[in-house]
């Protein structure tokens, strides 16, 4: 098949208008000016036929938010799991926000995710907060929609934070550091490239391999090959990734020059997730042992049963620089907030089922 007709088929495949590929592609969820609650009331088939129409009405010129307003924003998913890193980036930015707590597969979760992944953040603008930058005419179709995948959510907050700022002079000293650095500069390229590694190199290929082959295996199968070599990877991007982490004076340290930003949220993460399952060290093995750091924490995607899960292998060494390090993350305010939302989730659940 030459190049031409390849892309008019793959065109084709995206626009049919029952296209599952439309559905992936398209981040906007059809919900328009509908709250979160009324689309959800709606049947499967009801807010199938709704997804379809907003893909095919839905405009494909670029739209300009209006910066000065902060949208609503709800976060979907349970806060065990990859959203306590946007639960956690919520509290860093200091933005208002609403929790969802659902499982994923849920009906609430594919509600607002093709796949029904968690998380899923919902941006709700107020009606004429959208302007079609074409021909300047406010476009109410678009005033709401979805951003998914962890990463790329904190990513957003980032950006959103930092141009409410700078689109409100009365704001100008408050959330200045948006924990994102600004598009197109040398430390958002370098920003993204961590990012995209920790994403690509120890979350997708080391530890969703090790979780969804191992306590998930009734779901994704048994696949000990590919477990053994994911926690090859693991120690492998490990080493890689805190050959990156710099020191600031003796007892910090971050990512990127700046400071603390999202990809520490996303390393330290990763990190907490390894330790539950055992493939990272909770404690240095010497005489520098800290007494202060606070591992009962559970918050990495849905392990908090996998404490006591048998490993194939000895847990990766923990450095002193990489235990000072993510003890400076479990200390930060905004950790703290996050986990103790998290656990008022668990017992709010843990309550609502002992009474069914
Ligand atoms: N790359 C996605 C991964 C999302 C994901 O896989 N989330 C898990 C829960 S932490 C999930 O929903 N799993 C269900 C599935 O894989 O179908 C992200 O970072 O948001």
């Amino acid at each position: 098949m030459g190049f031409k007709s390849f892309l008019s088929t793959a065109i084709a495949a995206i626009n049919t208008p029952n296209g599952k590929l439309r559905n992936l592609l398209n981040i906007n969820v059809p919900i328009h000016n509908r709250t979160a609650a009324a689309f959800l009331s709606l049947n499967d088939s009801q807010r199938h036929k709704a997804m379809r129409s907003s893909s095919t009405t839905s405009s494909s010129s670029p739209s300009k938010l209006d910066l000065t307003i902060l949208p609503s924003l709800t976060l979907y998913g349970d806060l065990n799991m990859r959203p306590f890193r946007n639960a956690w980036m919520l509290q860093e930015l200091q933005l208002p926000y609403k929790h969802v707590p659902c499982k994923p597969w849920s009906r609430v979760a594919k509600s607002v995710h093709p796949l029904g992944k968690v998380p899923a953040l919902l941006v709700e603008y107020p009606p004429n907060a959208t302007k079609n930058v074409e021909d300047n005419a406010t476009s109410n179709g678009e005033n709401s929609f979805a951003v998914m995948e962890s990463a790329a959510i904190n990513t957003y907050l980032g950006d959103l934070s930092r141009e409410h700022a700078n689109s409100n002079e009365n704001e100008t000293n408050h959330r200045r550091f948006t924990l994102v650095p600004p598009p197109a500069t040398r430390e958002r390229a370098k920003y993204d490239s961590l990012v995209s590694f920790i994403m690509t190199e120890i979350d997708s290929q080391s530890l969703w391999i090790h979780r969804k082959h191992s306590d998930l295996s009734n779901v994704f199968g048994e696949a000990p090959v590919a477990v053994t070599e994911a926690r090859r990877q693991f120690e492998k991007a490990l080493g890689a990734m805190e050959a990156e982490l710099r020191m600031e004076g003796e007892s910090c340290s971050h990512l990127l020059p700046d400071g603390f930003s999202a990809a520490d949220i996303l390393f330290a993460n990763c990190c907490f997730w390894a330790q539950q399952i055992g493939w990272l060290a909770k404690k240095v093995e010497s005489s520098h042992q800290s007494s202060s750091g606070d591992h009962s924490n559970s918050a990495s995607p849905g392990l908090q049963d996998e404490k006591d899960a048998p490993v194939a292998m000895e847990p990766v060494t923990l450095s002193p620089k990489l235990e000072m390090y993510l003890k400076m993350c479990r200390c930060r305010p905004a950790f703290i907030q996050a986990n103790q939302q998290r656990k008022m989730q668990s017992e709010t659940s843990a309550a609502q089922n002992s009474k069914l």
